[in-house]
């Protein structure tokens, strides 16, 4: 597998509760470098665009209220095969199904407060890297 980039979201419960420098910990410590971070509040347009995928869903008022609840801070992260590689770190989206020494097992509070966001693939990478940053602010 190649060097990858995806982008991660450390969502409002884990910023509230000081947990990003534990969080960008976790992603270096697994061997993903931070080429990208800043610290940001969503506008609820921003929210729903950026969950749009989940708009049908019944928890996407909650979802979207949570993400602009407080300040989230955006990153892109490279390395070996990095997108599957932070889905890992990251555990389960439910913390109760998340296995051990994954972030969400240690720092989520619940499905909805689950401490981080990882792209899902390379197209919804690409994307969301795309979102929020410019060519010129990853520096690799
Ligand atoms: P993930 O964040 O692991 O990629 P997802 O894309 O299925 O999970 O869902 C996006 C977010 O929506 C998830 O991180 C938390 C919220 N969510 C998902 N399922 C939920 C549920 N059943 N109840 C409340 N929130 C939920
Ligand atoms: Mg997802």
């Amino acid at each position: 597998m190649a060097i990858q980039r995806t982008f991660s979201i450390i969502k409002p419960d884990a910023t509230k509760r000081n947990l990003t420098g534990a969080i960008a910990a976790k992603f270096e410590a697994a061997g993903l470098r931070i080429i990208a971070s800043k610290r940001i509040q969503l506008s609820l347009a921003q929210a729903q665009d950026f969950y749009g995928v989940h708009s049908e869903r019944p928890f996407f008022g909650e979802l979207t209220e949570f993400m602009i609840s407080e300040p989230i801070v955006v990153q892109v992260l490279e390395g070996e095969d990095a997108i599957a590689k932070n889905r890992e770190v990251m555990g389960a989206t439910n913390p109760a199904d998340a296995a051990d020494g994954t972030i969400r097992k240690e720092f989520a509070l619940s499905i909805g407060e689950n401490s981080v966001h990882g792209s899902d693939a390379p197209e919804t990478a690409a994307e969301e890297i795309a979102y929020f940053f410019s060519g010129l602010e990853l520096v690799g």
